[in-house]
């Protein structure tokens, strides 16, 4: 372990809260905090809690009372002397505490540096590393448990097995460049071809999975339109489970837009309700409308609400033929009216997919959430399959596929083992990039500009 200075940052959200954590890493923490309790003996067990009195260093001043405990090297998180100070949660508190031990010479932590320690002390792998990130940053307990699979370690042991039977792969056709002057036999190629298609094949099942994955991280955007009165925000509150927007009967009600996060199948997706469409002179109508369009632009999936109890009028249609191109599915709203179906989508319009739906009573909304996901093939996934949630992996993963590819394709062509080798230990280093043996510098500080502060 190198000598390093010595880190300091609030672990949990600003603002007022019961509790609140700052956090110490570096060869100087027990130090710093020995001044700050005015007791220069100081000498807790490790992993000890224990109540202290901080104090003001300039004035004789109590500054507050904290639980404190001590994580000693290397037995702890970032590898480091750890001392982590619960204090009460008032910003004005913790934020002098921060400033005392910013006098003593502490250093404030940059986003993700106490994992980026962590990292460079071999306490975790890289893939761990970020799913310290994907964890904190899951917005569902699908992603959350992903990113909880991955902190265990099981991409790493995913991939471990893979770099595994590449070596012994490799080694022989190393000491065959050595020792024999022959050409590989027959035999020897065609086991060597079987055992690439085997790794191929892994890899790629493993691959794969991003689909799924990325979306479980990332979720969707999803928004609803349609003319005034259709029953967006209707809808939007039925999914919610919440009278979040505003209803009335009074068509322009909805003047601007309105997100919240929606979990469908541990998919999160960031849902919007919009003002209703329709030509309007109406100065802040217009503001309105123009917010809906560009939620249209932004959305990777659009829901025309239609109102099914009323025949189409000129601005559904004009509305259903501006998303004609876009990913888009129709909700006709209001089933429960004696006049539904009235709204005739007509063949020439040619939206297949509508379906009935009820914002009143909540019918239909369980197979309009299918229908949200079905174009993203997603929510098929088992809860035991695990998933590749990062774009970085997957890239490395395609990218150690197509090595072993280009090695297989040298090796039917009976080439010499030098030619096949290269191919190899392309993919190991790929696989190596992913776990963070071989990381460069420049993605290491890009990833790790992605996490907050204090972890
Ligand atoms: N019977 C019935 N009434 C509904 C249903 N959905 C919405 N409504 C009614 O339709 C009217 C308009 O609903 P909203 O949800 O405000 O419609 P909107 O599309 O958001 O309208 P704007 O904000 O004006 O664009 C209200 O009176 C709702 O109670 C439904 O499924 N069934
Ligand atoms: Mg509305």
């Amino acid at each position: 372990m190198q000598s390093s200075d010595t880190i300091v940052a609030l672990s949990t959200p600003p603002g007022r809260s019961g509790i609140g954590v700052i956090r110490l890493s570096g060869d100087d923490s027990l130090d710093y905090v020995r001044s700050l309790l005015r007791d220069e003996q100081f000498a807790p067990d490790p992993h000890r809690v224990t109540l202290r009195t901080l104090r003001d260093t300039d004035r004789d001043e109590t500054l507050d009372q904290a639980l404190l405990t001590y994580f000693k090297a290397p037995h702890s998180f970032t590898g480091e002397d750890i001392v982590e100070l619960s204090c009460h949660g008032s910003p004005v508190i913790l934020l002098r505490v921060i400033d005392a031990l910013l006098h003593l010479g502490a250093r404030v932590a940059n986003p993700g540096e106490f994992t980026l320690r962590a990292l460079s002390n071999g306490r975790m792998n890289l893939t761990q590393a970020e799913a310290v990130r994907d964890l904190i940053d899951a917005q569902t307990h699908a992603a959350a448990r992903q990113a909880a699979r991955q902190l265990g370690g099981e991409l790493s042991s995913r991939i471990q097995p893979v770099k595994d039977a590449l070596i012994k792969i490799i080694v022989p056709l190393e000491s065959a460049i050595e020792f024999v002057e022959d050409d590989l036999p027959d035999v020897a190629i065609a086991k060597i071809g079987l055992q690439l298609q085997g790794l191929t094949r892994n890899l790629e099942a493993l691959a794969n999975t991003f689909r799924a994955g990325r979306l479980l991280k990332e979720g969707l955007k999803v928004a609803l339109i349609g003319r005034p009165n259709a029953g967006k925000s209707s809808l939007f509150n039925r999914l919610l489970s919440s009278e979040r927007a505003i209803v009335t009967d009074i068509p322009g009600t909805t003047r601007d837009s309105l997100s919240e996060v929606l979990n469908i199948k541990g998919v999160p997706v960031l849902l919007t309700d919009t003002a209703g469409m329709r030509e309007s002179e109406d100065p802040i109508e217009h503001l309105g409308i123009e917010r809906t369009r560009r939620a249209v632009a932004d959305a990777d999936l659009i829901v025309v609400v239609v109102d099914g109890a009323q025949p189409l009028s000129a601005d559904d249609e004009a509305i259903l033929a501006e998303v004609f191109d876009a990913k888009h599915l129709i909700a006709l709203n209001k089933s429960d009216l004696v006049n539904f179906g009235a709204a005739r989508l007509n063949g020439a319009s040619r939206h297949l997919d509508s379906l009935p739906v009820s914002a009143k009573t909540g019918a239909g909304l369980e197979e309009l959430q299918h229908a949200i996901l079905r174009p993203f093939d997603a929510g098929n996934e088992h809860d035991e399959d695990f998933l590749i949630t990062s774009a970085r992996h997957f890239d490395l993963l395609r990218r150690a596929t197509g090595a072993l590819h280009s090695s297989g394709g040298v090796l039917h062509h009976k080439a010499s083992e030098d030619l096949i080798l290269v191919g190899l230990y392309d993919a190991l280093r790929f696989l190596d990039e992913i776990t963070g043996e071989t990381t460069p510098e420049d993605v290491l500080s890009e990833i790790f500009a992605t996490f907050c502060i204090g972890k």
